[in-house]
């Protein structure tokens, strides 16, 4: 059974590498922040290790910016946020839980801080921008809150280093992980930060001015022939085993960032004041009763690409439910996350996991997998 396919329009905004990606054999995009993210070039498993072994151009341009600037600036992202930001210095770059007033997760952007009032959230799929805006309001903050001409470009894998300096110097050399500095690109400023949604290592350039995408990308392509570089996009198989959840399919609104496995991004200790803190208090004192967990899946294949199924214990009480899974070539096994009910969330405890392709044994496990 063939699926339908999915019909773009103005709505699913287009970026400017797209017609770059689409030259270089896109199959297929999702819809993340209402604009176009490529998912597969070859097959999962050909762009998986192509990634793991050389280097690949991402256009991952739908991880927009949600921009916050004036003085109120750094209350407002406080506000927003668990995760203690007071030290915050230009130059570094937060991976931080968004919660509302009753503790849920709104997103998991990248934090940047530009300046004393100028703040960047790279942010996963939810509408951060109307949530910022409508705070902004509700509190009568001082600041403006807007989506910049920001699109953010990925060069990923174990030659991105190599890349990268051929193209832009040996200084980025020195640049550190999470860290971000200001380059130049033929004359132009922008940040590159060392960063990425995978675990093969790379930067990720925040183009500042969409009328150069095209020129960004060939000087990456052309520079990146001797390292056999590919397009690329974050890749299913590579990001379950490195342990990196996907806001929307691994936890959303209704999870809390102790459910979603972020309480090291989480400082409840801290003398900050965010909304939710309460909720989370209570949540922390009195226990979760699920979390995301890693379950790795018997049999040399993963069926399907939706991957909403039941777990359930040996003698068929409720376990939890899958929400992202694939076929780990490395490790030959399935492996996934899935949301985990407190009596079957220690490493080891054996599950069913029912696929739309019928029952299959799984280990709950920790992540990362590799
Ligand atoms: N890059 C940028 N923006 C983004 C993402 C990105 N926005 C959406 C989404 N990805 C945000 N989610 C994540 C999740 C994990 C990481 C980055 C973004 C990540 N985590 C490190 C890890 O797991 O090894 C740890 C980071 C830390 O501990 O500080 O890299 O990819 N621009």
């Amino acid at each position: 059974m063939s699926s339908p396919a999915f019909s773009l329009s103005k709505r699913i905004r287009p970026t400017p590498f797209t017609p770059r990606v689409e030259a270089v054999g896109c199959k297929a995009y999702t819809s993340y922040n209402h604009m176009r993210l490529p998912t597969v070039f070859r097959t999962f498993e050909e762009d998986y290790w192509h990634l793991i072994e050389h280097v690949q151009l991402w256009d991952v341009s739908a991880e927009r910016q949600v921009e916050v600037k004036g003085p109120d600036a750094a209350k407002l992202i406080q506000l927003m946020t668990p995760r203690d930001l007071s030290k915050a210095k230009f130059g570094q770059c937060f991976y931080a839980p968004l919660v509302d007033e009753s503790g849920g997760m709104i997103n998991d952007p990248i934090i940047l801080k530009l300046g004393e009032e100028q703040f960047w959230l790279s942010v996963a799929d939810s509408d951060v921008l109307l949530w910022a805006k409508g705070l902004a309001t509700g509190y009568g903050f001082d600041v403006t809150v807007q989506e910049p001409d920001v699109s953010p470009f990925a060069i990923q894998g174990p030659k991105a280093e190599a890349l990268v300096a051929k193209v832009l110097g040996e200084e980025i050399r020195k640049i550190r992980f999470f860290r971000f500095a200001e380059i130049d690109f033929k004359g132009h400023k922008m940040f590159m930060a060392r960063s990425g949604w995978s675990k093969q290592g790379g930067f990720e350039i925040y183009l500042n001015d969409s009328s150069l995408g095209l020129d960004l990308w060939d000087t990456f392509w052309e520079a990146g022939q001797e390292f056999n570089v590919g397009p690329g996009c974050p890749n299913l198989i590579e990001r379950i085993e490195g342990g990196l959840f996907s806001y929307g399919n691994d936890m959303g609104y209704e999870h809390n960032p102790f459910e979603a496995g972020l309480k090291k991004y989480t400082n409840l200790d801290a003398d900050i004041e965010f909304l939710g803190r309460p909720a989370l208090e209570k949540a922390l004192n009195s226990g979760v009763e699920r979390m995301l967990r890693g379950v790795k899946i018997e049999g040399d294949d993963c069926p399907a690409c939706m991957k909403d199924w039941d777990l359930s214990g040996l003698s068929g009480e409720p376990a939890g439910a899958i929400s992202s899974a694939a076929y780990s070539p490395r490790l030959k096994c399935g492996v996934a996350f899935a949301m985990v009910n407190k009596d079957f969330w220690d490493t080891g405890t054996e599950v069913t996991v029912h696929t739309s392709d019928g029952d299959r044994k799984g280990t709950v496990t920790d992540v990362p997998f590799i």
